[in-house]
């Protein structure tokens, strides 16, 4: 059965399909998640992203893992807190990278909590928003096998934790 599973740490640890990256509409890999990605996976990816160049907010992009655990990475483009519709985009952007990793026929694939850093987005939305998407995609969908979300920090983890519960994913 296909499931949702909750971890605590750095996404780039993870050996999985493919890991989330929390990235902008140019493909440019700051600070925050992108960053450890960068860093620890290589500049392959950035090489791939700049042929990629612009991917448009709640869409996603897909690129090798480099020198990550992970066999690819996907750049899930979300809402920068501020500019309108955050809510419908950070939807998008969860539901286009389970369709890409569909797509592709990834059975694993890890989330960071999308635009909860640098783009300022509420962690108890975000929360609330990625869970519920995810949940409804796999009723439906056999592959991805695993969707796992990968919070960075203590708050993060019992916010996804209580979204868990109150969408009542077993
Ligand atoms: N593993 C898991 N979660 C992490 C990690 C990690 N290694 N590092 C940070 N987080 P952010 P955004 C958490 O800022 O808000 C970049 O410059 C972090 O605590 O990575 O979507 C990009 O290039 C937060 O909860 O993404 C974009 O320009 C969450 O991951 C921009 O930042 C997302 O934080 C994207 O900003």
């Amino acid at each position: 059965m296909n499931k949702i599973k909750l971890v605590k740490g750095d996404i780039t640890e993870l050996a999985v399909d493919a890991i989330v990256n929390a990235a902008n509409a140019h493909l440019q890999m700051g600070g925050g998640v992108a960053g450890a990605i960068l860093r620890k996976g290589g500049q392959s990816i950035q090489d791939e992203c700049d042929k990629i160049g612009f991917t448009a907010v709640g869409q996603t992009a897909i690129t090798g893992g480099g020198n990550l655990k992970a066999k690819y990475v996907i750049h899930a483009v979300g809402p920068r807190m501020g500019e309108g519709d955050e809510d419908n985009k950070l939807f998008n952007a969860t539901l286009n990278s389970l369709k890409i990793a569909q797509k592709q026929g990834l059975n694993s694939i890890a989330f960071p909590a999308i635009s909860t850093g640098i783009f300022g987005y509420p962690l108890d939305k975000c929360a609330k928003i990625m869970i519920k998407t995810a949940k409804e995609f796999l009723a439906k969908n056999s592959i991805p096998k695993e969707v796992i979300f990968c919070l960075y920090d203590d708050t993060a983890y019992r916010l996804f934790k209580l979204a868990v519960r109150e969408a009542n994913v077993k």
